[in-house]
């Protein structure tokens, strides 16, 4: 992603950085299309020195992109009738963990920084997703474990930092997780104290009765960056800039109002929704356009579609997402304050269909194992308990299975993408007959709980499925459901 256009001058920073008083961890697309955007906002609006450190875990991309700018860069708005640009200047500093641990941790003890915040996808957390708890077991936790300096989780760095700012008699900043997990509020606080509990107990005795964990629902659909859009940019700006992100013009960003001494951005004069519960907000979300944009990801991708606006381009397609919202996801949503459920869909469907936006079916299919309970199997399990058949989660769930078996309906291969991809192909390689491979990834409890995949509805639901996507192949499975 490197210089696209010769003699084109990279972007730089024209306004100071503010002071920082947000950590963040996790620089990718998504924190730069949404919190550091409404962070920006709010600093426009109320002031305040909410300046951003971004701190990369793993990589040194966002680090290269970002540092030669002094941490600007461009958000793109892809808006159906056009192309929206504008310069984002609230990162005031960049780090790469694993090159400088010591610097992270110092910039999150800094008695100025009152919020750590973090996007770093479903993975991040090292949970056991179908549990939530902490895998003890999980080899960078390992190593956290055995050499506090060089904290590599996130888990890991949060508790380091937070423990150093007791020892230094510093309030501790809120934890404010941003990643598509129910009740991330509750889901982070829980490894963090899995995490604590066996480093120092006192320690984490002080967490539990001190530190803030408000929970947050959030909504922006950001495709990865790709060379076009870079290269479209210089055009259009005059300028080179490899850390621009793409998004749609939607923003819905609810937060649980419950933060250390109310020490935060003024988020919502940027449009941002404080609420005591997000729980409702969350659901609606996750099930309605995560458990869809999965569904369509998996079946689309089988179909030959490349990405979400040219699955639900073809008419079937379309009509699977009004099936899955109309009869197997809404029947399982509360109804959050404020929030027509109905025009909610509707206006997904709208917001899939930007033509602007190209959003790989190949990208959303990533990290299934982390992803499924969340947006699609909670659903099948409140439809289960009230005697609901579930046809068309169950045909989601069998695509993701034929997916992760790494075979397409040409007989190619696919490159999956999933800390369990060696896991689940071995399973669904382990079997000849269709049913056996079902029984196979059923059994994998990381991502299935015992109780669903021993529903007798639910397996013979999953099996048909799996057997009728070789049999005649995703897309003609996708009409049968839907009759479209
Ligand atoms: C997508 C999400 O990649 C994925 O799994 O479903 O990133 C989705 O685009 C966002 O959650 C939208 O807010």
């Amino acid at each position: 992603m490197e210089a696209v256009l010769p003699d084109v001058p990279r972007l730089s920073r024209s306004v100071p950085a503010a002071k920082v008083g947000i950590v963040h961890l996790g620089p990718g697309a998504f924190f730069r299309s949404f919190g550091a955007i409404f962070t920006e906002d709010a600093m426009a609006a109320h002031g305040g020195d909410w300046g951003i450190c971004a701190v990369s875990l793993r990589s040194p991309s966002a680090r290269d992109q970002l540092g030669p700018q002094e941490g600007v860069y461009t958000s793109v708005t892809l808006a159906p009738e056009g192309r929206h640009p504008r310069v984002i200047g609230s990162v005031s500093r960049i780090l790469v963990a694993p090159e400088d641990p010591q610097a992270v941790l110092d910039a999150m003890t800094a008695p100025d920084v009152r919020i750590v915040s973090l996007t770093i996808t479903e993975k991040g957390y090292c949970h056991e997703p179908s549990t939530g708890l902490l895998r003890l077991e999980h080899p960078d936790i390992r190593a956290d474990i055995e050499a506090p300096s060089r904290r590599k989780s996130a888990p890991g760095l949060v508790v380091e930092a937070l423990a150093r700012r007791r020892a230094e008699g510093h309030p501790p900043f809120t934890v404010l997780s941003c990643d598509n997990l129910p009740d991330n509020g509750r889901l982070v606080r829980g490894v963090v104290l899995d995490l604590a509990r066996v480093l120092d107990p006192a320690l984490a005795a002080w967490i539990e009765q001190t530190v803030r964990f408000p929970a947050t629902m959030v909504d922006r659909i950001t495709p990865a960056t790709t060379v076009h859009d870079i290269a479209g940019l210089a055009r259009s700006e005059g300028y080179h800039d490899p850390a621009c992100v793409v998004h749609e013009p939607f923003r819905q960003w609810v937060i649980e109002d419950d933060f250390t001494d109310g020490a935060r951005p003024a988020w919502d004069a940027a449009g941002a929704q404080f609420v005591r519960d997000v729980a409702p907000f969350e659901t609606m979300k996750l099930r309605c356009l995560n458990g869809t944009h999965s569904a369509l990801a998996y079946l689309g991708y089988l179909a030959g579609h490349g990405t979400i606006a040219d699955a639900v381009a073809d008419p079937p397609f379309a009509a699977l997402c009004r099936h899955l919202w109309e009869r197997e996801i809404l029947p399982t949503v509360p109804q959050p304050e404020g929030e027509d459920l109905v025009a909610y869909c509707d206006a997904l469907l709208d917001r899939y269909r930007n033509p602007a936006i190209c959003h790989r079916t190949w990208q959303i299919a990533m990290d299934g194992s982390q992803k499924l309970p969340q947006r699609l199997l909670g659903t099948v399990q409140d439809n289960l308990a009230e005697g609901r058949p579930v046809p068309g989660l169950a045909l989601a769930v069998a695509a993701w299975m034929r997916y992760v078996g790494g075979v397409d309906e040409a007989g190619g291969a696919i490159d999956v993408r999933d800390p369990l991809a060696d896991r689940l192909k071995a399973a669904s390689e382990g079997a000849d007959e269709p049913s056996g491979k079902v029984a196979a990834l059923l059994a994998v409890g990381d991502v299935f709980p015992s109780s669903l995949a021993s529903d007798r509805v639910f397996r013979e639901a999953v099996s048909g499925a799996y057997e009728g996507l070789c049999r005649i192949g995703a897309r003609a499975m996708v009409v049968a459901l839907t009759g479209a």
